[in-house]
């Protein structure tokens, strides 16, 4: 079977963990990029050995034969590239943040319905393997019904020499990284139906807010905290791990700093170090997030060849968005925030 041929949108920082993966994929290529930057566009057309080159989206959807797009660059534009992807009636993956308002995100899924296309997010915190592995730890039973659960991303990294935009924007870590450990509770335990928030700015040279604390009321009962912060110091820095707590009926999980899951369960006392692996074109510390990378991309290939709709679809992610948007809400006006109005 021939390689589903697909263009990449948007050359920059994290764009080339996602060139990286398609790469080691079997079953797809990138065969032509687009960057309106034309030194990015270069750099990373020759990195790659890809000679299709535009500075325009539109012209290279007119000039090229393809089977997907994969939109890379920051948020304002995903609006714009996605509904033209559509009118291409092409299948479209969308990084996120996906889109700057729930409406926007609303009007996307819809377009590309229209269309009849599938869209899958670039959601790729719970494909990382830990996140996977604890996930199958709850649906195998090892600590019965979970009742209480925190998801938990502390750290001092400084992403934002690599990411300048993350310092400029009104709003910063529920955005940019919230929306990643608030899609890792609604994957373990289930959709929301209220949720109180709590943000606060450490860093004085950032526009936003750089940490937030959120409390999740599932629909299946279970009380989750979800919380990040881009302030706290360590003494061994975690970036960029994801820590979860568990309580369930039968026992607890804690998937501690450096990987180390331990179950006390209807098993017993289990230990498990869930590291993952240092891809070839990894680097650490952030190997874990360029494994997950390359899950999310094969999941893709595999969906569309199957025709499936992807796990974290256009239509799953706007539930995750609906929860950046209410913790916004709810830190602006101190309330609880049902979600059935948002
Ligand atoms: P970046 O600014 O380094 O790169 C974006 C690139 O897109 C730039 O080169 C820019 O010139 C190009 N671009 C913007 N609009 C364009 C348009 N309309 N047409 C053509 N090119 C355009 O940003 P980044 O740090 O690579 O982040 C990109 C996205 O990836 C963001 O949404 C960010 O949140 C996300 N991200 C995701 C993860 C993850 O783990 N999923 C990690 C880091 C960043
Ligand atoms: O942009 C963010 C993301 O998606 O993962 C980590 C990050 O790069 C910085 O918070």
């Amino acid at each position: 079977m021939a390689d589903l041929r697909g263009a990449l949108i948007g050359c920059g920082f994290f764009a080339v963990n996602q060139l990286h993966a398609w790469r080691d994929l079997p079953g797809a290529s990138i065969v032509a990029l687009c960057d309106r930057d034309p030194a990015r566009l270069a750099l990373v057309g020759d990195q790659f050995g890809i000679a299709s080159r535009y500075a325009d989206a539109a012209e290279m959807l007119a000039g090229e034969k393809l089977d997907f797009v994969d939109i890379a660059t920051t948020v304002p534009s995903h609006r714009p590239l996605v509904e033209l992807v559509a009118r291409h009636r092409l299948p479209v993956i969308c990084q996120k943040p996906f889109a700057l308002s729930i409406a926007d995100a609303r009007a996307m899924v819809a377009a590309c319905a229209e269309a009849g296309v599938p869209l899958m997010v670039h959601e790729n915190f719970r494909w990382q393997s830990p996140i996977q592995a604890v996930k199958a730890e709850i649906d195998g039973g090892a600590i019965g019904k979970p009742f209480w659960a925190r998801v938990s991303y502390r750290s001092g990294y400084d992403i934002f020499s690599g990411q300048p935009y993350l310092a400029t924007g009104e709003r910063f870590i529920i955005e940019d990284l919230g929306i990643h450990t608030l899609d890792i509770a609604r994957f373990l335990f289930g959709e929301v139906r209220s949720l109180t928030a709590r943000t606060t700015r450490v860093n004085p040279a950032i526009k936003g807010e750089d940490v937030a604390t959120m409390l999740l009321d599932h629909a299946g009962g279970l009380t989750s905290i979800v919380d990040c912060s881009y302030a706290t110091r360590l003494p061994v820095e975690p970036f960029p791990e994801t820590l979860i707590e568990i309580d369930g009926a039968e026992g607890t999980l804690r998937l501690g700093q450096s990987y180390r899951m331990v179950v006390n369960g209807r098993d017993g006392l289990r230990e498990r170090d869930l590291s993952p692996p240092l891809l070839p074109w990894a680097t650490r510390p952030w190997h874990n997030v360029q494994e997950s990378v390359l899950a999310i991309q094969r999941h893709w290939i595999e969906c569309l060849r199957g025709g499936a709709e992807p796990a974290t679809s256009g239509r799953d992610n706007v539930a995750t968005f609906a929860l950046v948007d209410a913790a916004y809400e709810s830190a602006r006006t101190g309330r609880t925030v049902d979600m059935s109005t948002i």
